[in-house]
């Protein structure tokens, strides 16, 4: 029998991981369909005919025929869905938000940048990934300001602010950027590992599709 959610993405994507990991901590099984971006999977007309911008994630809700794009919106879902995650209350949720718009604004967006490039996906002048890099470590430092002193991004809890921006964070060292540099949040990423569901995105994102365990 089919799982509930089927996530379609590509392994190596920061987004696609994102949205695994809260279904993982979330303790719901997925099943999980290889989009061949190497061969313009995402932008064949099945794939945009659910997945408007022609990206990977895309998220299907079997229990009532949803389909859902960009991993910040997703997240925000899946809590609403599983009651997780979500922050306690107006105010939690109202930061939770902030937090991940601020995400794809500042820190996502270059650092995934520089990875990309790092790892010869994509291809970028050398000052162009410079200024990514330097980016990225102006965002770092406002995590680890804001994380002195707390465990969580939001409340007391964990909460898919912090799913979000890890799904970010955890990829430093391949856009070149020593997350050892920055104390609090090598903490704050160690507490996440440390949490009940959590797979590192190798475990959670084959190469080929996978049907839920
Ligand atoms: N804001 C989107 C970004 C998604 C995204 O950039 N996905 C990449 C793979 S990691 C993609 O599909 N790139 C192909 C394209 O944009 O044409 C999200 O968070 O879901």
């Amino acid at each position: 029998m089919p799982a509930r959610f089927e996530l379609h993405g590509f392994a190596y994507s920061g987004p696609t991981y994102k949205v695994a990991l809260a279904l993982s901590l979330m303790g719901e099984p997925f099943d999980y369909v290889h989009v061949n971006m190497m061969q313009g999977e995402h932008k064949q007309p099945s794939h945009l005919s659910r997945q408007r911008y022609g990206q990977v994630p895309l998220l299907l809700d079997h229990n009532n025929g949803r389909h859902l794009c960009q991993s910040a919106a997703i997240l925000e879902y899946l809590a609403d869905m599983t009651g997780r995650f979500g922050g306690a209350d107006l105010d939690e949720r109202l930061r939770v938000r902030e937090w991940m718009y601020w995400d794809f604004d500042r820190l996502a967006a270059p650092l995934y940048k520089a990875r990309v490039v790092k790892a010869g996906f994509r291809q970028a002048a050398p000052e162009v990934v410079d200024d990514c890099i330097q980016a990225a470590r102006n965002a770092l430092g406002v995590l680890e300001s804001h994380l002195a002193g707390r465990a969580w991004l939001v409340g007391e809890g964990v909460t898919v602010a912090d799913i979000d921006i890890y799904g970010v964070a955890v990829f430093a060292g391949e856009a070149g950027i020593e997350l050892a540099d920055y104390p609090q949040l090598k903490a704050w990423t160690t507490r996440i590992e440390a949490l009940p569901g959590y797979k590192a995105r190798t475990e959670l994102l084959p190469m080929a599709s996978r049907a839920a365990a």
